[in-house]
């Protein structure tokens, strides 16, 4: 006799912090439930390729091959390529590993090719083992901006190569009013079978607003009857990953998980906090937001699968 139709979850992720929910959400859904969608208005071309870190960072992981202390990039790396490139006096802030290297030469002969990047990364995921469906947000090029004293950066010179430090006063998405939201990730929306979506705890500004303001994506996650679940990526005063709290202050917020939650007015339903800001819960005056606790700071791979575990029994999804 034929199971029940798996139910579908649906995450959205940044880099590194969304990277690990989506693992642990992929180690304990039966096979076949899991979409990431990730951000792509981090992308840019470097020495002539096309870089799609957190789509990296992404698949990486899933596949299990990410570097666990820098969160980014291949485990067990070299850098021969980096080194003889700075001999020859070329640019070498962004650092790309020898194996890394692969991936992005491959992707990027596909991508002159005629290859959308949907089916570049499909590609890449299968040839690395990802179970997992991972998407990009779109097929069409966003490009985040941080705007700044200086004037506009584009992100990795802001986040990698200023490590962060131009004080933030706001941002802008080159063309993401004109991009299409990834087809598939649409149509998910639209799925009866898709039982939970869920915002990782990715930056609100610069990981996750690119996707939110993609045309027609907020209209279909509203439309779409699934619970939208949010996990604070600010715990404390502190961001688990990343430069968020430097930008909540910079741009005057509270550097609090209640910021994050007033982020999200008005689209997600259920709200997740740590279990140490349990106390914050009173505070925070969203009405039609359903606050829920969880162990969300996710050190080990089991803390990655519990915190999963929990929104899913959370919104009646069940495990493998
Ligand atoms: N992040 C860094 O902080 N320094 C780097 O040199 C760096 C290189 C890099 C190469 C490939 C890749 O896929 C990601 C890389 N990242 C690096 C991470 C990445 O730029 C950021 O973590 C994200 O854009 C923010 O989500």
């Amino acid at each position: 006799m034929p199971g029940a139709p798996v139910k579908k979850v649906l995450a959205l992720s940044g880099g590194v912090g969304g990277a690990k929910l989506a693992l642990g959400l992929d180690r304990v859904l039966p096979e076949g439930a899991l979409t990431v969608v990730a951000n792509t208005a981090d992308d840019f071309e470097h020495l002539g390729l096309y870089i799609a870190p957190d789509l990296d960072t992404v698949m990486y992981t899933l596949a299990g091959i990410n570097d666990q202390e820098r969160g980014w990039g291949l485990a067990g790396e070299s850098w021969q390529c980096l080194d003889a490139l700075g001999k020859l006096g070329a640019e070498q802030w962004f650092q790309l590993g020898d194996r890394d290297l692969a991936t992005h030469i491959h992707r990027t002969a596909k991508l002159r090719a005629g290859a959308s990047l949907s089916d570049a990364t499909g590609q890449l995921c299968s040839a690395l083992g990802v179970k997992a469906r991972l998407l990009p947000m779109s097929d069409d090029p966003v490009r985040t901006l941080v705007r700044c004293g200086e004037g506009e950066l584009p992100f990795q010179h802001y986040f990698v190569r200023e490590q962060c430090r131009p004080e933030v006063r706001g941002f802008r998405f080159e063309g993401q009013a004109e991009a299409s939201p990834q087809a598939d990730f649409m149509a998910l929306l639209a799925d009866p079978a898709l039982a939970l979506i869920v915002i990782c705890p990715s930056n609100p500004f610069v990981s996750v607003d690119p996707i939110l303001g993609l045309p027609g994506v907020r209209e279909a996650l509203h439309s779409c009857p699934a619970p939208l679940y949010a996990v604070s990526p600010i715990v404390g005063d502190r961001a688990l990953k990343g430069p968020a709290a430097k930008m909540m202050a910079e741009l005057g917020l509270p550097v609090s998980a209640a910021s994050v939650a007033a982020h999200y007015r008005g689209l997600v339903s259920t709200f997740v906090l740590d279990e140490s800001d349990a106390t914050l819960a009173g505070s925070i005056e969203e009405p039609a937001m359903r606050l829920i606790t969880a162990p969300t700071v996710m050190k080990t791979l089991a803390d990655r699968e519990q915190l999963a575990r929990v929104l899913l029994a959370d919104a009646g999804v069940a495990t493998a």
